[in-house]
C-alpha cells in the first residue's frame, strides 16, 4: 500500500514525538511491510522517524508480534546501557501517547515507529568481503545477545516459517491447483524444485537446538555505518522467534555471497563467490563461534543451499499463486527471483565441499 504523506502525518500524531511533521516518503525495499521515513522539525533542528505499517495478512497477530519486538529491543538495550552510541546499536521503539508500542488506525492497520538510525545504511547486494564480514558479525552478535533472553518463549509470528517440508508441500499444492494458469511458464523451475525434494528435511532431522533467531537475515536487514563500515544494528525484527541458527546463517549466504540482487535477471552474474563466503563465515564465527555446537557448525555450508532453495520455492509458489504474498514490481518478478535463487543453489552445490572444508579449518 502506498499511503499519502497526510496519512502518515495523522498516524504520527498518535506517537510521542515532539516536533512539527514536515513530510514522509516510502523507504527501503522490503517485500512485506510498508516503511516510511518521516522528517520532523523542532526548534529549527531536523530529525527523522521510521514508520512502518505491519502487513497483517502475513503477520496474523500484530499485537503478539509487537510484544516480541518490545521484549527483544528492551533486552538488547539493557546490554548497551554504557554505550554512548546505543541509540544506533539497537532499534528503539517510540510509544504512542497512550503508551502502546503500536497504533491501530481506523482502517484496521497496525503502525509502529522507530528512532531513525543516522549515518548508516543497508545494501541490497554485497560490495566487498569486508562489508560481508561486518554484516555476519552483527547477525552473530545479535544471536549471542539474545541467547539469554528470559522466558517465556517468544511468540511464533509466522508458524512454520522455515519449515522447508511445509514450504515444499505448499509448492506442490500450488503446482496442482495452478490457480493463475502459470505453471506452463515455469516448467524448468518446477522440475528443478521437484528434483531437490530430497534435501528439504535435512536440518529438521539433525536434532539441532532451538534458539532465538532472526529468521530474515537478508543483507539489507543490517545497518552498516557510513564512516566505520561496521555492522551496527540488526533491523527488521518481525520474525525474531524460536528457530535454528542455520536458518539465519543460510539466509546470509543467500543474500551476501553473490554480488547480485535477489532478482538479478542476468543469471550469468549469479554465483556464490568464495571470498565472500569466507568473509561471511569468519564474521559470523567471530561473534557466534562461542556458542555454536559441532553439529550446527557441520551444517553451515549446507544451510546456505537449503535456505536459498527454500526462498526460491516460496517465490515460485507465489508466482504460481498469482503474486499474493511478496510485493512485485514487474511482470514475472517472482519467477525472476526464483530463477536467481535456483541458480545460486546450483552454484553453492558445486562449491559445497570446499565450503565445508573451510568451515572445518576455522
Ligand atoms: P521491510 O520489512 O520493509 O524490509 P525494514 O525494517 O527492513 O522493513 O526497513 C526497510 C528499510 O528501512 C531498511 O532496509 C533500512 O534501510 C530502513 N530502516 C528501517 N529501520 C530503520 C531505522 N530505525 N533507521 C534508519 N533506517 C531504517
Ligand atoms: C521477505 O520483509 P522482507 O522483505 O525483509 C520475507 C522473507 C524472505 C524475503 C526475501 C515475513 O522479507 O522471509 O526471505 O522477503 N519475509 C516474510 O527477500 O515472509
Ligand atoms: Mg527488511
Amino acid at each position: 500500500m502506498n499511503y499519502h504523506h497526510n496519512h502518515v502525518a495523522a498516524v504520527a500524531r498518535h506517537f510521542q514525538i515532539d516536533g512539527e511533521f514536515l513530510h514522509a516518503e516510502r523507504y527501503g525495499s522490503g517485500h512485506i511491510n510498508d516503511t516510511y521515513c518521516a522528517a520532523f522539525k523542532k526548534a529549527g533542528a531536523l530529525f527523522r522517524i521510521i514508520f512502518q505499517r505491519i502487513n497483517h495478512h502475513v503477520f496474523r497477530n500484530p499485537v503478539a508480534l509487537m510484544e516480541n519486538v518490545e521484549r527483544v529491543t528492551k533486552h538488547l538495550a539493557a546490554q548497551l546501557t554504557t554505550d554512548p552510541d546505543r541509540g544506533r546499536r539497537t532499534l528503539t521503539l517510540i510509544s504512542t501517547r497512550d503508551r502502546q508500542s503500536w497504533f491501530l488506525d481506523p482502517e484496521g492497520n497496525y503502525w509502529r515507529a522507530y528512532l531513525f538510525i543516522a549515518n548508516a545504511r543497508t545494501y541490497d547486494a554485497p560490495e566487498s568481503p569486508a562489508q560481508v564480514f561486518q554484516a555476519a558479525r552483527a547477525f552473530g552478535r545479535f544471536q549471542q545477545q539474545l541467547a539469554e533472553l528470559p522466558p517465556p518463549r517468544l511468540h511464533d509470528t509466522i508458524p512454520g516459517f522455515h519449515h522447508t517440508p511445509q514450504r515444499f508441500a505448499a509448492l506442490e499444492q500450488a503446482i496442482a491447483s495452478d490457480v493463475a494458469g502459470r505453471a506452463a511458464l515455469a516448467g524448468p523451475e518446477i522440475d528443478f524444485a521437484l528434483a531437490h525434494r530430497h534435501m528439504v528435511s535435512t536440518l529438521l532431522d539433525a536434532r539441532l537446538p532451538e534458539r532465538v533467531t532472526h529468521n530474515d537475515t537478508k543483507l539489507n536487514n543490517v545497518m552498516i555505518d557510513d564512516v566505520t563500515g561496521e555492522g551496527i544494528c540488526v533491523i527488521d525484527l518481525d520474525t525474531v522467534m524460536p528457530g535454528l541458527v542455520l536458518y539465519d546463517f543460510g539466509d546470509m549466504v543467500r543474500t551476501a555471497t553473490s554480488p547480485t540482487q535477489e532478482d538479478e535477471q542476468d543469471l550469468s552474474r549469479v554465483a556464490m563467490q568464495f571470498p565472500l563466503f569466507e568473509a561471511l563465515v569468519r564474521g559470523y564465527l567471530s561473534t557466534a563461534g562461542g556458542f555454536l555446537t559441532a553439529a550446527e557448525k557441520q551444517y553451515l555450508a549446507f544451510s546456505g543451499k537449503l535456505i536459498t532453495f527454500e526462498i526460491g520455492i516460496r517465490f515460485l509458489t507465489d508466482f504460481l499463486s498469482g503474486d499474493t504474498y511478496f510485493k512485485v514490481h514487474r511482470e514475472g518478478h517472482n519467477l525472476d527471483r526464483c530463477r536467481t535463487q535456483f541458480k545460486l543453489v546450483e552454484s553453492i552445490g558445486q562449491q559445497e565441499e570446499r565450503m565445508s572444508r573451510l568451515v572445518e579449518s576455522l
